[in-house]
């Protein structure tokens, strides 16, 4: 059981120390839970009349601290930080203060606020935005509305195991539902519920893919009428958030049929169905008023080279830079799609302990750990083992994106801690680490069949095989 006073503490010694200082240097992940960490440390920051720049990056690599280690005064990381604290405290000595989720590796420093510290899962209670939102919490308790962005970082790093958020991220959600900013429901959990026609919906839906469906328009529409669910009002397409309570029921029982006739487990089938969160604020007709939607939105900014769009938008544009993010959001739904078919045309190769694909180029690198994900919802592996993903980083280096389910995990895998064991004993540019369930690393391209011959065997040991 986490220590909620001593988390407090630390978050109010931060606290203290933020709002005697000034100059930020704001730096965050590129991801959805990176930007949403990002924007509340700002949001924080500007409200208490301090002056701050965001910088996003893709990850914390060294070269990265020495980067940018001039450009600022003082320093806040968001939603990672915790991995490289040795670094840090080596080159931006006390001017710094780290608020992350990831595993840590072991450090003193003070102005450190990390679950793991103090006895909470960062991995599942917790996301990095949800740590920046406790801290902007005893910033000023009138942070409270950026309890909504937390739930969208949160979902963003699949915080929802068992299709619900526990722990630090449920006193989160209540904050949200308190100041009306968020509200809570079960239902559905595919994407695409406001923003996608129904045949769209179901076809084009990865997560899970529906055998027999997927891609499939023509298929989906007659699946559709044959549970009597019409496809248009006059000429409009109608979405699920159009449907009446009674053809959600209906929709929502038959996909899980579905599936199960397809030969996915009940478990698997059942995940479907979980909470949702509503962002209250946001335009109904927009995807932002679905956390899961928002956050999908954010990572098509962020890793695709434009986490400027998406932290405007987390920071309350809804004019340009928003449209600029709707394009965007288009466009990385689109790579997610072409990526997926091309790990299904290819094929997962097995290893003993592990599932890989090498993308080369054919995915970009900042992308490759999302398919890795979306793969165990696509009936194409087995739930038994880790999928490991590797794409071309550079002409040297392979970035590696490893991700496993619940089930391994309590078997007592831990990705995050192989990845960075396998770095420190490959040395020269390879670095990484992560979460138990989801981790990525570099490594030089030669290492590879190395890394691979560690990976089996770390993975056996953890899995006392
Ligand atoms: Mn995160």
């Amino acid at each position: 059981m986490g220590n909620w006073e001593k988390l407090k503490e630390r978050n109010k010694l931060i606290t203290e120390e933020i709002l005697k200082r000034d100059e930020f240097v704001i730096v965050n992940h590129h991801d959805a839970d990176g930007l949403c960490a990002g924007a509340i440390m700002a949001k924080a920051l500007e409200r208490k009349g301090k002056t701050f720049e965001n910088i996003t990056v893709k990850q914390l690599y060294s070269e990265t601290i020495q980067e940018i280690k001039d450009k600022g005064k003082n320093y806040v990381f968001v939603d990672f930080g915790s991995g490289q604290m040795d670094l840090l405290e080596e080159k931006i000595k006390e001017n710094f203060f780290v608020i992350d989720h990831h595993q840590t590796v072991k450090s003193d420093y003070e102005f450190h606020a990390n679950p793991f510290l103090f006895g909470f899962d960062g991995g599942k209670e917790v996301s990095g935005s949800g740590m920046a939102y406790l801290v902007a919490k005893e910033i000023d308790e009138k942070n409270l509305d950026l309890s909504a962005l937390a739930v969208v970082g949160a979902v963003g790093d699949m915080q929802e195991y068992n299709g619900k958020l526990e722990g630090l991220n449920a006193g989160i959600v209540e904050d949200g539902e308190k100041v009306k900013v968020l509200k809570k429901e079960n239902d559905l959990r595919l994407y695409g519920k406001i923003s996608r026609p129904l045949t769209q919906f179901i076809s084009f839906s990865t997560n899970p893919v529906f055998p027999g469906l997927v891609a499939d328009d023509k298929a989906s529409a007659e699946f559709l009428m044959e549970k009597g669910i019409e496809l248009k009002t006059k000429e409009k397409w109608r979405t699920y958030s159009d449907l009446t309570q009674e053809e959600k029921k209906n929709l929502t029982s038959s996909l899980i049929i579905h599936l199960i006739e397809k030969g996915c487990s009940e478990y698997i089938a059942g995940k479907i169905i979980g909470e949702t969160f509503t962002l209250l604020k946001e335009n109904p007709k927009s995807p932002l008023r679905d956390a899961k939607e928002f956050a999908t939105l954010l990572n098509s900014c962020g890793r695709h080279g434009m986490p400027k769009v998406g932290l405007g938008v987390c920071m309350g544009d809804r004019e340009e830079i928003y449209q600029k993010a709707m394009e965007l959001l288009l466009e990385h739904r689109k790579q997610l799609r072409e990526g997926i078919t091309w790990v299904q045309q290819q094929g997962l190769q097995e290893e003993k302990e592990f599932y890989f694909f090498d993308a080369g180029e054919n995915i970009k690198e900042e992308i490759v750990g999302i398919i890795a994900g979306m793969l165990y919802g696509s009936l194409l592996v087995g739930q038994n083992k880790p999928i490991i993903a590797f794409a071309k980083q550079s002409e040297e280096l392979i970035k590696v994106s490893a991700r496993a389910t619940d089930n391994l995990i309590r078997q007592g895998l831990n990705l995050g801690k192989i990845l960075k064991e396998i770095c420190f004993e490959l040395g020269k540019n390879a670095e990484g680490g992560g979460h138990k369930i989801a981790a990525g690393c570099r490594i030089n391209s030669e290492q590879q069949k190395e890394f691979m011959k560690k990976l089996n065997e770390k993975i056996a040991i953890q899995l006392n095989k």
